[in-house]
């Protein structure tokens, strides 16, 4: 274990080494060469890290960051893991290893089966395995006993498949990793502006004037939004980023592509950073709300008069209530310096083409719909949404979680949708809505016997309440995961626990017709093809689309759906996405032409597409929660070496931590006013309700944070998460706020 300063840039020459190095771990020279020359590259792969877009001009010296690297290592691993691996170790002995030695292994090459009682997996036949589970699913007493789970990097064809079978099947029982993670965007942005998803192209940040980024740490999580930052500053934007930690990837970005760059000279991003601290941002707001409507009182072009007129509804209940609000106690909540606000409130009173950038800092909190709303109103008021360099920009994070939810992958689907699925397939899609990530957990836990299938991801790891939802999954009747590779939701299985290995992005799909591709949506609402150029582990592996259908056409037969013609050649799936999904008109026709098209996007031309054709103010309250003097307020992050529960290594770079994952960053003040060390293991507890929930053996590590926030890393303090403490309206897991005390032994 190592601690030191944090940096002050990112990328660079480290950059290239350390993702070279991550590659050469897992793969030949050969093969890295072969996965990495066709990443995202025009008709090569998308990809399956993040869901930033392409730039049109791809560079050729690889259109690629290193956590991409990383990212396409742990997916394209040369080791692999069969029967004997199984045979080997037992779960048990599996549920003591880290999660990073799971990965490590090697890909998943064979379906496991495991039933209650057995000490480890062994293997079982493809067709025994998709009879099993058509057998339970046909047991079950109503369509709704079944839990049908999605993670985000799946492509668009499977997700199709998936909720159509589902849905005939007779359940809208359809949760998402968007549950935990954007659906605060989601549900704040359908009410305000009428669609879920951002309203601006890669295009649009090289004409603006302002970029606010909010709670985002893109350096680490989503890199090549760094150049794209680069280019804007070099068109004259400026950048504001509110964030409780000064992240490096937001001070500097040394690009690897440029000389300057790999020289260290760098291009300086931030121009003006506010250490808010955690869940502050509504305050942080309504600052700036209330100051540029006093100032538009003298000089009303501040505002957008005639775009709030023509354009929006709610103002006046708005300005009401911000005007009722008192401008320094925001500011005291805030924990920031009056003259850095009023630094802000100048740029945005001379500046209209504002983009504003977010992501899980905004977006985990119970009042997480607020705080995007709240966003929202400043761009109405600046009259910032629908022109040339100006809107939201919710920055996504699985590289197709954006295009599952336009495929239908929603326990929430809205009226239209099903009714195009009635017509299109002749059909009664079930009307009522299914249970979303908390409610499908609450639900596993309170009735036993439930069926859990999850379509990629790690929903146990993933999820709040690690304790509570590892009983919820092993009560259940069956749990059946299509997974690349081991992770800790195996180790705890139903009655029956299934394993099926399927194809990554970077894998060749052969179906009868020949090669395959797919397609993915990114988070500016582009879709492209991604195909994989690399032989798979074994040839009994399948794509995710034929598994699908695979267990389609025995659990619900082929009456509706001819799902064996299906998957013989993928431009038949395409063919029926194309009839049934809103934008994806002559599907196949537009990908052979261009291999690329955008979907339609109301707000982008101020066509707003709420219920009542146009954009809505909202009035937002504040977060009001109490905190005990000797409690903190607690953020779970990502590290520098992971993509969510997969864990690449147990560094944290840019962060000046190495070799351990067990940390607590932490006030230095604080440390001392809690009478703490950063020598000896500490406890973080907390109760919420009657309940104990505790995380122990971290290290505390003193670092540049506002006093009373900590940070530890996900998914290892997801245990301290109440399953009860989520966002209003959008049910995400609150981990960004969670309140926690530490306890070390003298
Ligand atoms: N390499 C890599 N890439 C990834 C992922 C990964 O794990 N690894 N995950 C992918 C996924 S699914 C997602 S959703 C995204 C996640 O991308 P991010 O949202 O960037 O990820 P987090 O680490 O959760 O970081 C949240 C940031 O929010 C800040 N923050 C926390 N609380 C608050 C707050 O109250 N207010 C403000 N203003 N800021 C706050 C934190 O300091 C941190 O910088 O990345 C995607 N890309
Ligand atoms: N405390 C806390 N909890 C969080 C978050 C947080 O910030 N803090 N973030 C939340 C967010 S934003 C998200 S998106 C969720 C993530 O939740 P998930 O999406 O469920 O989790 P991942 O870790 O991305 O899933 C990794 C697993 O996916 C499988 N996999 C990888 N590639 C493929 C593929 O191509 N096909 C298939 N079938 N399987 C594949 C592998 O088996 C791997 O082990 O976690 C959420 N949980
Ligand atoms: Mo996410």
């Amino acid at each position: 274990m190592r601690i030191t300063q944090p940096s002050k840039s990112a990328a660079g020459l480290k950059a290239v080494f350390h993702s070279m190095r991550m590659a050469l771990k897992s793969m030949s020279l050969v093969k890295t060469w072969k996965v990495l020359a066709p990443l995202n590259q025009k008709g090569g792969t998308d990809c399956p890290g993040c869901a930033w877009p392409d730039p049109d001009h791809r560079s050729n010296l690889g259109e690629f960051c290193e956590n991409g690297v990383k990212a396409i290592a742990e997916e394209a691993i040369e080791r692999s893991i069969g029967a004997s691996f199984f045979s080997k170790y037992s779960i048990n002995s599996l549920r003591n290893q880290s999660d990073y030695w799971l990965g490590q292994q090697g890909r998943l090459v064979t379906p496991m089966m495991v039933r209650k009682g057995e000490k480890n997996y062994t293997s079982i036949s493809w067709d025994e395995a998709f009879d099993l589970i058509a057998s339970h699913l046909n047991q079950r007493l109503s369509p709704d006993d079944a839990i049908f789970y999605t993670s985000g990097r799946t492509s668009n064809e499977a997700a199709f498949l998936y909720q159509l079978f589902i849905r005939i099947f007779g359940t809208n029982n359809l949760p998402d990793c968007s549950n935990m993670c954007h659906e605060s965007s989601g549900v704040a942005l359908n009410h305000t502006l009428g669609i879920g998803k951002g309203t601006v192209k890669l295009e649009d940040f090289y004409h603006a004037e302002l970029i606010l980024i909010f709670g985002q740490n893109p350096g680490t999580n989503h890199p090549r939004m760094l150049s794209a930052l680069e280019k804007a500053k070099k068109h004259g934007a400026k950048v504001v980023v509110i964030n409780p930690l000064k992240e490096a990837g937001l001070l500097k970005f040394n690009n690897p592509q440029a000389v300057s760059g790999i020289l260290g000279q760098g291009t300086d991003l931030a121009d003006l950073y506010l250490q808010v601290k955690i869940n502050e941002d509504v305050a942080l707001l309504k600052i700036l709300l209330m100051r540029l409507i006093e100032k538009a009182e003298k000089s009303p072009k501040i505002i957008d008069q005639d775009f709030i007129a023509q354009k929006t509804e709610g103002f006046e209940a708005f300005i009401n209530k911000i005007k009722s609000q008192d401008y320094h106690s925001l500011v005291a909540r805030t924990g920031l310096e009056v003259s850095q606000i009023e630094v802000l409130i100048d740029w945005l009173s001379r500046k209209d083409k504002i983009i504003a950038c977010w992501a899980m800092g905004l977006t985990q909190h119970v009042n997480a719909v607020d705080n995007i709303q709240e966003i929202v109103n400043l761009l109405l008021l600046k009259g910032s949404i629908g022109k040339v360099g100006a809107g939201t920009c919710p920055v996504r994070g699985h590289s197709n979680v954006q295009g599952d939810r336009t495929m239908g992958v929603w326990e929430k689907p809205s009226k239209q949708f099903l009714d195009t699925l009635a017509t299109t397939f002749g059909f009664e899609p079930p009307r009522k809505h299914g249970v979303d990530v908390v409610q499908a957990i609450a639900l596993m836990h309170k009735e036993p016997g439930k069926y859990f299938i999850s379509l990629g991801g790690n929903f146990l790891s993933a999820a709040p309440d690690t304790d509570f939802t590892t009983q919820a999954l092993e009560q259940t009747q069956l749990s059946v995961h299509i997974s690349t590779k081991l992770n800790r939701s195996h180790l705890h299985h139903g009655e029956i626990g299934l394993i099926l290995p399927c194809l990554g992005r970077t894998d060749t799909i052969i179906e009868k017709s020949g090669p395959q591709t797919l397609t993915v949506e990114n988070s500016m609402g582009t879709v492209h093809t991604t195909r994989g150029f690399v032989k798979s582990h074994t040839d009994r592996l399948l794509s995710e689309p034929h598994i699908i259908a695979q267990i389609a056409s025995r659990t619900i037969g082929n009456d509706i759906v001819d799902w064996h013609a299906l998957i013989d050649d993928y431009d038949r799936i395409r063919t029926l996405i194309s009839k049934a999904v809103n934008g994806f008109e002559s599907f196949n026709e537009k990908l052979k032409k261009d291999g690329i098209f955008d979907l339609p996007n109301g707000p982008r031309n101020q066509q707003f597409t709420t219920d009542i054709g146009k954009a809505r103010f909202t009035v937002n309250e504040l977060p009001n929660y109490q905190i005990d003097p000797d409690e903190l307020l607690m953020m779970t992050i990502r590290s520098h070496d992971q993509f969510n529960t997969t864990i690449y290594g147990l560094d944290d770079r840019y962060r000046g931590i190495y070799g351990t994952r067990k940390i607590v960053l932490m006030n230095k003040t604080d440390i001392k006013k809690h009478d703490l060390d950063t020598a000896s293991p500490v406890t973080v507890y907390n109760f919420y309700g009657d309940k104990r929930r505790e995380v122990s053996g971290l290290k505390i590590v003193a670092y540049n944070i506002p006093k009373g926030c900590i940070a530890t890393y996900f998914p290892e303090c997801n245990a301290l998460i109440p399953l009860e403490l989520k966002a209003r309206k959008s049910n995400t897991p609150s981990s960004k706020s969670v309140k926690v005390r530490l306890l070390q032994k003298a």
